[in-house]
């Protein structure tokens, strides 16, 4: 009887569960045509573009191709970071090349004005809190030194890069296919980049915090897994064996599946990650209005 009863209680807090989180949980592709699926990357060209550029030099895509944000909001809180020559000039580099990539997309095919972006700390400070799961004393400043502005980059390419994985089986035309490839090269070696700086960096202590490098990266790629909903598709600098590449290794330069391929994310989950809701229909996060083009409007409507 007790049992029963508690079945159905399951029952009942699984239903209510499941219609907050909503029916239909986006782990499949998206229908979509090539111009949205690739205009959606956007979203995540202009937030690398203004957090590399404002990091490295503290000006950003405004102050390069003043057109490309089309009249959009210059994005908020963000900063000059304190960066040691090395890392500049890597930071700096990545931020022209996604101006590049800002230029071929419009070129291509059209672009949307740039969604306001949310760069600032305390944006940063939560995430890492939830991350966590506890308030990082003092909150956690991206733009502090180096290492900080590297695990705050960290939060980002990878992103980029299991989009693109996702968006290409879904394209098609060869044009488009060809095109988010050569996205996708560049977005992977940037994460490698930065993922290789960490790793060099992963025994030492995040300062002034008692915790290393690579328990950060791993506590970020879990709360990637936990905002998307989708299965274990982030892995940190550092893993168990049986994350590494072949179960023969404990280091982790690339987050890739037991065959060593590269995760895919969808549109929904990217949005889940980066609006930092676990939702695609709330904006909050990077994008406190959420993003642009037809794809990520789409569920704002419907929220
Ligand atoms: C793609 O779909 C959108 C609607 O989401 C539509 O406005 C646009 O015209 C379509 N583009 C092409 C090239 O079919
Ligand atoms: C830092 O953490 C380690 C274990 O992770 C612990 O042994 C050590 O006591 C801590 N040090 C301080 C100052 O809290
Ligand atoms: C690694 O271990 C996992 C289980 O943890 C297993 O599924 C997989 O086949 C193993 N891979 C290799 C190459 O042995
Ligand atoms: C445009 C396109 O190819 N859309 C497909 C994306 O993938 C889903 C699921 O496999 C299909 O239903 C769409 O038709």
């Amino acid at each position: 009887m007790a049992k029963a009863f508690s079945a159905i209680v399951l029952f009942l807090v699984t239903l209510e569960v499941s219609q907050v989180i909503g029916a239909v949980n986006y782990c499949r592709p998206i229908v979509a045509n090539d111009t949205d699926q690739i205009q959606f990357a956007l979203n995540l060209e202009f937030l690398e573009a203004e957090f590399f550029l404002r990091g490295a030099l503290g000006k950003g895509l405004d102050s390069f191709a003043p057109t490309f944000a089309r009249g959009g909001p210059p994005p908020v809180g963000a900063r000059k970071a304190n960066l040691d020559p090395l890392v500049g000039r890597i930071i700096e580099e990545f931020g022209y090349q996604e101006v590049g990539h800002i230029r071929a997309i419009i070129t291509r095919i059209g672009g949307f004005s740039r969604p306001l972006l949310d760069l600032s700390p305390q944006n940063f400070a939560k995430l890492f809190d939830e991350a966590f799961g506890f308030t990082l004393s003092p909150p956690f400043d991206p733009y502090l030194n180096s290492v900080h502005y590297l695990l705050a980059s960290y939060l980002i390419p990878y992103v980029g890069l299991v989009g693109y994985v996702g968006t290409i089986p879904n394209l098609s035309t060869k044009n488009s296919l060809s095109f988010v490839a050569s996205l996708l090269g560049v977005e992977s070696g940037q994460d490698a980049v930065i993922r290789t700086l960490l790793y060099e960096r992963g025994n030492q202590k995040v300062l002034p915090y008692n915790i290393t490098v690579a328990e950060f990266t791993n506590k970020i790629s879990g709360l990637r897994n936990k905002l998307a909903m989708c299965g274990n598709k982030d892995e940190g600098i550092e893993v168990p064996l049986a994350l590494g590449a072949e179960n023969r290794t404990n280091s982790n330069i690339l987050s890739a599946d037991p065959n060593s391929l590269s995760y895919a994310r969808t549109p929904p989950e990217i949005l889940k990650i980066v609006y930092g809701t676990g939702s695609e229909y709330k904006p909050g996060g990077f994008y406190p209005n959420g993003g642009g083009g037809n794809i990520a409007k789409s569920f704002l409507r419907k929220a």
